[in-house]
């Protein structure tokens, strides 16, 4: 389903970065589109797409009122793995097994294809084609903005790169990845409600459950590291040991994350079992998130 999910998703982008698309009557840079296509089709799982489109099926709305708002979503998530890659910040050459966008091209082109997908996620979000009422594409931009800015994702960036080398408390941690990661991931929930035109008790409860599964999706995330070719370096993961980072797994060990996982799965399930069997695939990807191997 995921699988199937992704293709749909990579079909969409590829359509709206085309290279001889043309953005009403303005001719775009050949490079710099690709340079975007680079940085968004290149085999990401499309987990957060998944999200917005499954959760508004579940919750009643036409799938395909769901497409322009998930493919903003993916960019807007591909333009900050572009920018996290930079040498100003975790100085990656290879993402998703590819060389990532400063590398292929520039550093100066890798800025400027982050900022085009950034800004292309908000033109797709609230896009005239997409079927969605104004006031729900309001509702979209005004949520996708919140949690991928300065309260969101990208204040979780800021928080993270202060913290960097410095021994860092348990609830400064939570909170980072709250923010960082798991904001946009309860967004792509929160997302799926709007579109269906949830009232505002089912659209908290299905922010809630974005919550859980952006908690799990990060502690899936740092138990893949430990449990990897990590493993012998022991307390911290290797990746965020690299960078200096602490991680709740050094702190509490990767029995207590187990066991942490399995208790944010258990929430969210419940609070999906007012939907039955329409949460069948939304259950599913609640275990996928959490058992995750890449
Ligand atoms: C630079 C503004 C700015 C923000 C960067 C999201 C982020 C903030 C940095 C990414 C760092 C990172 C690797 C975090 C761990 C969790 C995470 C977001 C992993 C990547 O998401 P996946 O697994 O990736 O959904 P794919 O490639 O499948 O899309």
């Amino acid at each position: 389903m995921l699988k199937s999910r992704a293709k749909q998703m990579d079909d969409f982008l590829a359509t709206y970065l085309n290279a001889d698309a043309k953005n009403g009557e303005i001719d775009r840079p050949e490079k710099l589109v690709n340079a975007m296509r680079h940085g968004v089709l290149n085999g990401g799982k499309r987990i957060r797409p998944f999200f917005v489109i499954e959760i508004a099926k579940m919750l009643g709305a036409d799938e395909e009122l769901a497409l322009f708002p998930a493919a903003g979503l993916e960019c807007l998530h591909s333009y900050s793995l572009v920018h996290d890659d930079l040498p100003a910040m975790d100085d990656d050459d290879l993402r998703r097994g590819q060389p990532t966008v400063h590398i292929a091209y520039d550093e100066a082109t890798a800025i400027l294809a982050g900022d085009a997908l950034l800004t292309l996620a908000f033109d797709l979000t609230a896009h005239e084609e997409s079927g969605l009422s104004a006031q729900v594409q309001i509702e979209l931009v005004r949520a996708l903005a919140r949690d991928s800015g300065v309260g969101g994702m990208v204040g979780g960036q800021q928080l993270d790169l202060d913290n960097e080398n410095k021994e860092a408390a348990e609830e400064l941690i939570s909170r980072i990845h709250a923010m960082k990661t798991g904001a946009l991931i309860r967004y792509s929930c929160e997302a799926g409600a709007i579109i269906a035109g949830s009232n505002h008790k089912e659209r908290q409860n299905i922010r809630r459950y974005g919550e859980l599964v952006g908690l799990a999706f990060q502690l899936a995330d740092d138990l893949l590291d430990v449990t990897s070719d990590a493993a012998a370096m022991g307390k911290a993961t290797r990746k965020d040991a690299e960078a200096g980072k602490s991680t709740l797994i050094a702190i509490h060990g990767v029995e207590w994350a187990r066991e942490r996982l399995n208790q944010y799965v258990g929430e969210a399930e419940a609070l999906l079992a007012q939907y039955g069997r329409k949460a069948d695939i939304i259950r599913a990807a609640t275990h996928f998130v959490a058992k995750r191997q890449s």
